[in-house]
This record gives C-alpha cells, structure tokens and sequence, in this order.
C-alpha cells in the first residue's frame, strides 16, 4: 500500500502547482486516468493536463503505454465544454469504455473504466478547487481503492471464508456459510467490498463471483459441504440470479446448496415465492438471514415457508442474561418457525451461555464464534474442509 501511495503522490509541489493552473483556478474540475503505464507496472495516476491528450505506445504520446496491444497513436481525450471525450484514433485492438468498443467519439464519466487494448484505467474526476492538496489526496484515495477493486475483480482475488453452521445438539458441523474476504488493503471485508461495487454498479457480478469461488474450491472435495451462500439484494431484481444458480449447479450437480436472502430484501411474497419454487427444482434451499435485524417479516415468512430461518444476533447476543420477556418472545418465535416445518437457527453464538440458552429454545441450528470462526479452505479446523487423504 505504501509504496502504491508513494507512486500516487505528486512527485513536487511543481507539479501540483501546474495542475491548479490548468485547472482548478477556470474550470474547477481536475481529471485523472488511473492506472497501469506497463503491464506490470505500477498504479499512476496521470492528470489531464492539456487536451487533445495523445494515448499510445509512441515517445510523444502524453501517456505512453508500453504494451504491444497499444498502437502508436491509440486514442486521445478532448475536452469540450467541460466534458470530457475519449476517441479511439484508428487502433488496431480497440479502445473500450466500460467493456465496450467505441466506435465514434464518447463522453467519459467518472467512475468509467476506458481500455486501450489491454490496458485499463480508471476515470477519476476531481472538483472543488479551495485546497489542492487535499483534494489530491481524496482523489488518491479513491484511486487507490478503484485500481484494488478492480485487481479484485479481473483476478478474482476473493479468498472465500467459511464458518461452520452445527448441530446444536451435539456440535456436529451440518453446513458452513460462505463469506467474503480478500487480502487486498482496503478490501479486506465484505461491506467495503460491496461499497466500491455499489459505486460501480456491479454489485451482482462481485456476488456471483464470491459463489462461483466457493462452489469450485469444494465441489472438488471428497465429500463437498452444504455451502450456505450470500445473496445480494440488488440480485432480487435480476432475472439473471437463476442463471448465476445453474451456472453453479453445472459445476457441482449435487452439492447441498442453501441460499441466503436477507430479511430487507423480502418484500414481495409472489416473486419470493416463485424464486424458492425455483431453487427448489435445482435443488437449491432458501434461508432467510438475519431475521429480527429489522422487523420481523412473519407473514412473508408464512407465506414464503423458507428452508431455514436464521435469528439475528442482536436477538441471540447475551441472551442468557435478557429479561424473560425477551427469551419468551424468541422461543414463540423459534416455536412458530418450527410448526411450519421451517429449520430455526441461531447466529453469533459466542459463549457456552447463549448456546445453551438457544438450545433451551429449541433452536436446531447455530453458528457463531463460540463454534468457529470463518477460515479460509486450507486452514479449516476440521475435516471437512480438508482434502481426504491420498488412497494408499
Ligand atoms: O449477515 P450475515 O449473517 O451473513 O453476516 C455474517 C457476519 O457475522 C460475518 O462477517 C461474520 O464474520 C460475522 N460473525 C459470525 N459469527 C459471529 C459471532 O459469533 N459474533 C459476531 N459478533 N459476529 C459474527
Ligand atoms: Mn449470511
């Protein structure tokens, strides 16, 4: 990180100073391509300091690119009424802006991803010229994060994590949930994560590639795990979530499989309804995550009849010292889930109290940290994760 940083900085005041005078003082709006000069180079980020902007693999482009996909005289930026145009200048492998090949000149806006053959940047965007140097450091930021997100994505960098889902009974691991890590700074959590994908709107295609990563790593384990999987509300609206599912299905036909809505995203019973009728034909259940977060959705919940029904941990989370009234109101709960043949489980159990407490209550399921924590594949505290021994 430190030395992205370094490479992100301003390398003199000079220069700092020269783009305050092409910029900030008219116009108030600083651009920025962040990116790669090289392959395997190092994160840049270029001002826009003068268009038309040359881009190719040419001494006297304004940003030279050395990659063999890049022609001499690439593509350039022009600026036009405050806007900003990119204009791909006859090359032979195509400038793309967010992963389509222009033809005519295009508009760019910040946040886009403009590509000269294979080499991507990012469109960054700066206004509010009061103080430069802190506006440049905001924009460095945020460049920083941008060129993660997108190592994230195109390397599929997510290290899946699992933690286990027990019996609780007797412990014994009946499932695990998948969740999202990666060991890019800045993107270490799932919300982080989410957050950059938001920005970009590509909140789906992040959410399918956490599953399809956890699907691949332990389809191909002696026994693979019933996997608990994440989905994100924004898939609700997408007819194209049954494609992602049978898209996995194809790579593990008869995996347990259970996927989690959150309790926010129930809305409407008909199309919740179909979409459970529809995993359950691939053979996939539904769960209901984090129910109590919110306002407990129990009618939806009749309705919908999900396969599992996890508890939140604010109603789990010191249970055992709770006020009667509360223990009570959660065992009619667990009570009621049961009566409809629905599968109650408790979540963030973290100390021997609140496991026994939710036992009481007649949960049949729990996760949490007094059981494990999530783990990436290779370092699972337990078989089943473990690649079998090799056949003697
Ligand atoms: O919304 P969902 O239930 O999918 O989120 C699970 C998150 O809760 C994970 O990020 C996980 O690390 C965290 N978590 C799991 N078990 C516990 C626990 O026992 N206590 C707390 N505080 N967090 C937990
Ligand atoms: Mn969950």
């Amino acid at each position: 990180m430190a030395d992205h940083r370094d490479f992100l900085m301003f390398s003199s005041e000079a220069e700092s100073g020269r783009l305050g005078e092409a910029r900030g003082s008219s116009r108030e709006a600083f651009w920025f391509l962040s990116g790669r000069s090289s392959p395997d180079g190092e994160v840049r980020r270029v001002p826009i300091l003068d268009t038309p902007f040359l881009i190719g693999r040419g001494a006297n482009a304004a940003l030279c690119l050395s990659c063999r996909t890049v022609s001499c005289r690439h593509a350039e930026l022009l600026e036009e009424g405050g806007e900003l145009l990119v204009r791909d200048l006859g090359s032979r492998n195509g400038t793309y802006v967010n992963g389509q090949r222009i033809g005519g000149p295009r508009t760019l806006f910040p946040g886009d991803l403009v590509q000269f053959g294979a080499m991507p940047f990012r469109v960054l965007k700066q206004t509010a010229p009061a103080n430069s140097r802190t506006i440049c450091e905001d924009v460095m930021d945020h460049a920083v994060v941008l060129v993660q997100f997108d190592r994230l994505m195109s390397e599929r960098a997510v290290i899946p994590h699992y933690q286990m889902i027990v019996d609780i009974r007797n412990e014994e691991i009946r499932a695990v949930e998948v969740l999202a890590r990666s060991r890019l700074v800045g993107l270490e959590m799932p919300a982080a994560m989410f957050s950059v994908a938001a920005a970009l709107g590509v909140e789906t295609q992040l959410s399918r590639m956490i599953r399809s990563k956890a699907v691949q790593e332990t389809s191909t384990l002696e026994s693979p795990p019933h996997l608990f999987l994440n989905i994100h509300p924004a898939e609700l609206q997408e007819p194209a979530l049954i494609d992602s599912i049978e898209e996995i299905r194809a790579v593990s036909p008869t995996q347990r499989l259970t996927l989690e809505i959150h309790e926010k995203a129930v809305g409407d019973v008909a199309s919740l309804s179909r979409l459970r009728d529809a995993l359950h034909e691939m053979g996939v259940g539904l769960a209901f995550d984090d129910f109590g977060a919110g306002q407990g959705r129990l009618l939806e919940l009749v309705e919908v009849r999900p396969d599992y029904v996890k508890f939140d941990i604010s109603l789990i989370h010191r249970i055992h010292n709770a006020p009667s009234k509360q223990r009570r109101l959660v065992g009619s709960l667990v009570s009621l889930v049961r009566e409809m043949g629905v599968v109650p489980l408790a979540e963030g159990v973290e100390c021997p109290e609140e496991h026994e407490v939710c036992q009481e209550l007649g949960f049949q399921l729990a996760q949490g940290f007094y059981y494990g924590q999530p783990a990436p594949l290779q370092s699972f505290p337990h078989r089943v994760l473990q690649p079998s021994p090799a056949v003697v």
